[in-house]
């Protein structure tokens, strides 16, 4: 792990995988959510990071907080934030965080094709048979999992074990939230020729202890995005932002054999322009602002 960035007036708490957290000094209802530039494929961060990935991330989160804030607020406070983070950080409210990763998935794929392969269920939910890699779901399914420590990997919970740790009245409403978030997420993308398969959101409880919608929200690290116009069930779909990345990977140009436990070669600056390209059109695409 390389140091964390100096941020001055901030104390750095957290780093994740592609995003750091830090702490105003002196005063204890903010933090600062940084959005770097790393990009993770097949759970390794890769190198080069790919320019501009964290602004446009954090520029795309905030504009869907606009098109969210009548289902849901945000923990939004300010984007005046210091000259080194600029364009890519938030001042939020520090939230008491709900420890549940409310996922909705709109297609059958990754974890929920997983579970329904083994036992004809999603999230303990029974579905119909037949069902194939990236179909549709009528509606958004919630499929919640427990938050695991860094660099273990989320584990799928019942719907009941949702119940159990917040109560039955919270479980609902995240339930009710999260599909609803994805579901207006659709409406909006699917215009723009983008599919949003599933999506992970996070919420916290204010002060008060309203629920607020946390983090970052329908990004492509958050989110599987697809390309709409490549949408074809039966197989596993193109991923919108790194298709390029995960392509080149697995061919023999890079060299790199993924079962080998090797962290990956460094990525071709063409995959990385190119990937970069894709992250700056799926800005475009939804928001119809140029970046
Ligand atoms: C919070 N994370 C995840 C994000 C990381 C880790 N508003 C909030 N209040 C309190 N805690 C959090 C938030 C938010 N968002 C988020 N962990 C705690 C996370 C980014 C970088 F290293």
């Amino acid at each position: 792990m390389t140091t964390p960035l100096e941020i001055p007036g901030f104390t750095h708490l957290y780093s994740g995988k592609v995003r750091d957290l830090y702490a105003p000094e002196g005063r204890d209802d903010q933090l600062l959510l940084v959005a770097s530039d790393r990009i993770s494929a097949f759970d390794f961060i890769l190198d080069p990071p790919i320019p501009d990935k964290g602004t446009v991330l954090t520029q795309l989160s905030l504009w869907w907080f606009d098109q969210l804030a009548d289902l849901v607020p945000n923990h939004v406070v300010s984007t005046d934030v210091p000259d080194v983070v600029a364009g890519r950080a938030v001042l939020v409210q520090r939230l008491d965080m709900v420890p549940v990763e409310c996922v909705a998935r709109a297609y059958l794929t990754g974890g929920g094709l997983r579970e329904y392969v083994a036992d004809g269920t999603v999230s303990g939910l029974a579905l119909p048979d037949g069902l194939r890699d990236g179909d549709r779901f009528e509606e958004p399914l919630f499929t919640p999992s427990t938050k695991a420590p860094m660099g273990e990997h989320d584990e799928p919970m019942s719907y009941e074990a949702v119940e159990a740790e917040v109560g039955p009245e919270m479980a609902a409403r995240l339930r009710d939230l999260t599909t609803r978030i994805l579901a207006r997420g659709n409406e909006i993308a699917g215009e723009r020729g983008i599919l949003i398969a599933d999506t992970k959101v996070e919420f916290g409880l204010d002060a008060s202890g309203a629920i607020v919608l946390a983090d970052e929200v329908l990004t492509p690290d958050s989110s599987r995005f697809w390309p709409a116009d490549q949408w074809e069930p039966g197989h596993t779909q193109p991923s919108f932002d790194k298709e390029f990345v995960r392509e080149w990977l697995l061919s023999s140009e890079s060299g790199w054999d993924k079962g080998s436990g090797e962290a990956p070669p460094a990525l071709p600056a063409d995959v990385v322009e190119r990937t970069r390209a894709k992250y700056v059109e799926a800005y475009e695409r939804l928001t119809g602002r140029t970046f």
